[in-house]
């Protein structure tokens, strides 16, 4: 049993800042750590934030491997709380690459004078709820202790890289990477061999731009993906103006969409189409580029024969780019339906398996054995490099959550709560952890939407939630457990209406071993997943529960 030493530090329990303390810990730097300190400071609350890496920018300060880039436009994935900040700032392309998202969040951090409540190069390692100061008690791995009313976990969806459980991976003499761990030193691969492992958005993205540099680069597929061209390119000073000039009514827009982005819809099933039309309808979408393509059609997210028509087109395009039938045979996917794995955005992905210094190697043909000191063995062959990058993803969604030891009421832990998968009311909070928030936490829209608008989303019902609970001196907030399970129910049952859950992806947390294989994010769509928050705020905070500050219950008797 922890020892509650709530009551001594924080004094009375009341619905502002504990004493000695403040009123919010938030945990991360990223887009949604930056905001809510934003929206704090403007409800006079105070606020720490505590960052592991060096800098803000959360996934775009950590995802520097060469190539990395938003497949969602930079128009669209940006702030738009802010008008002097997005008329200020000016994109160069289309989709920008890391360096300039992060120049971005850096630009962000200035304006709003961020840095002086940001505590960098710090790890919280661990929460304890005190039922007797009704607050927080935060650690972290430099030993201090923050006391809070509140904790905001702006943690990310994917922030947790994962190595896989390969014999021998230690062994290895070279150098050694991974996608989401990049080093901040420019990596020079000119004359090197390269092993890369994996072939998800984070590998598609960078081979084309590895393969460009090194003397040669084998590819370890074990999964073949679905990727559609970018068609990036630079940002014209007509099409910033048209967005900025008509700025507040498109992100109005947005926030409405089912994916947080304003894309060209077509409300027709792919099976209402003729067979040239649809041909000519996916071939002005490949035309168009990125994730627009799955939205060809309104059911190729729903029905499987729909899919199926989509998935004869790409293969058809894969065959077509690349020239050798049998490394293009191989390239196919085929064990799941288009859009069911996160579709990959490229640029030139498949094209690269033409260049003479790309080997792809078929790992259902020959799985690896081991990783040797100098290489890695397959049952087909031993391979040599100068250097491994592991592009095997993340442990998504809950990975960073659960590894802080976190103890709500009664000293219930969140890894118990989540045994069986993560469950959450409305992906915001979990039962047992008072006024403990998520920033697109699982059960919410988060990664099927454009993280941004749903950030702004998650940031803004928070900060209310907050302002909410001190005018209505309420010490603690908590979802209940009954409004929660129904909750859980309904985000499985809309996803079990589509294709998604038929996928072994990391949505369903399949990439990671022992993992509880629940569909995590909410696939109801941003606007209506919107509106749903809106009328619980609206209802006096409808399936939560409150514990009232003492002097307001006082008062009250
Ligand atoms: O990770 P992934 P990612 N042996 O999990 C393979 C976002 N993102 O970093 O499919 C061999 O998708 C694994 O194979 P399999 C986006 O949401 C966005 O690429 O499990 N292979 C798979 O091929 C994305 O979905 C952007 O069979 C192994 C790969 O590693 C998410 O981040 C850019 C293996 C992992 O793919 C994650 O993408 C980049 C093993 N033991 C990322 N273990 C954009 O905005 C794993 N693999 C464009």
């Amino acid at each position: 049993m922890q020892q509650d030493v709530g009551r001594e530090i924080a004094g009375e329990p009341g619905s502002g800042a504990p004493a000695g303390g403040c009123d919010v810990v938030i945990v991360g730097a990223g887009f949604g750590g930056m905001y809510m300190l934003h929206r704090l400071r403007g409800l006079g609350m105070t606020a720490r934030v505590f960052e592991a890496g060096t800098g803000v920018g959360g996934t775009w300060y950590w995802n520097r491997y060469p190539g990395a880039r938003c497949d969602v436009e930079s128009m669209q994935y940006s702030f738009g709380f802010s008008d002097e900040i997005q008329q200020e700032w000016t994109w160069s392309e289309l989709f920008s690459g890391q360096p300039e998202i992060l120049r971005y969040a850096n630009f962000v951090a200035d304006k709003l004078d961020l840095r002086r409540d940001i505590t960098f190069n710090t790890r919280v390692v661990k929460a304890d709820w005190s039922e007797a100061g009704q607050c927080w008690l935060v650690g972290t791995d430099g030993g201090e202790t923050v006391v809070a009313r509140h904790v905001v976990m702006a943690t990310g969806c994917l922030s947790s890289s994962r190595m896989p459980d390969i014999a021998g991976r230690e062994s290895f003499a070279g150098r050694v990477f991974h996608t989401g761990q990049w080093p901040h030193e420019p990596v020079d691969f000119t004359g090197q061999v390269v092993g890369v492992i994996g072939t998800g958005s984070s590998a598609i993205q960078s081979i084309p731009v590895i393969a460009e540099q090194a003397k040669h680069v084998y590819v370890f597929q074990r999964t073949p993906n679905f990727s559609i061209p970018s068609r990036n390119g630079p940002m014209t000073a007509e099409y910033e103006a048209q967005w900025k000039r008509d700025y507040g009514r498109r992100r109005a827009e947005a926030r409405k969409m089912r994916s947080g982005v304003i894309a060209p819809l077509n409300d027709k099933s792919a099976l209402a189409d003729s067979e040239a039309a649809r041909r000519d309808n996916y071939e002005a979408r490949w035309k168009l580029g990125g994730t627009y393509f799955m939205q060809s059609y309104n059911d190729l997210a729903l029905n499987k024969a729909s899919n199926d028509t989509a998935v004869a087109f790409v293969h058809e395009k894969i065959r077509g780019i690349v020239k050798d039938p049998a490394v293009a045979a191989k390239l196919l996917p085929s064990n799941h339906p288009i859009g069911t794995k996160r579709i990959c955005v490229d640029t030139d992905y498949y094209e690269t398996f033409n260049r003479a210094n790309v080997t792809l190697v078929d790992l259902p043909e020959t799985p690896i054995k081991e990783i040797t000191p100098t290489g890695l063995d397959t049952t087909g062959a031993s391979y040599a490099f100068d250097a491994i990058v592991f592009a095997t993803g993340f442990d998504a969604m809950t990975g960073t959550l659960l590894k802080i030891d976190m103890r709500g009421r009664d000293g219930a832990t969140l890894r118990e709560a989540w045994a069986a998968g993560p469950h959450t009311y409305l992906g915001l909070m979990t039962a047992g952890l008072p006024n403990m928030f998520m920033i697109t936490g699982p059960g919410s829209p988060s990664v099927l939407s454009n993280m941004i608008v749903s950030i702004e989303q998650h940031v803004d019902w928070i900060a209310e939630c907050m302002g909410w609970m001190r005018a209505n001196q309420v010490a603690a907030l908590e979802a209940e457990q009954g409004a929660q399970e129904a909750w859980v129910a309904h985000v499985n049952e809309v996803a079990h209406r589509t294709l998604y859950p038929q996928a072994n992806s990391w949505y369903m947390g399949a990439n990671i071993p022992g993992k509880p294989q629940v569909f995590m994010p909410y696939i109801g769509g941003v606007g209506a997943y919107r509106e749903k928050c809106d009328a619980v705020a609206a209802a006096g905070y409808e399936g939560f529960r409150m514990t009232r500050a003492r002097a307001a219950a006082q008062a009250a008797e």
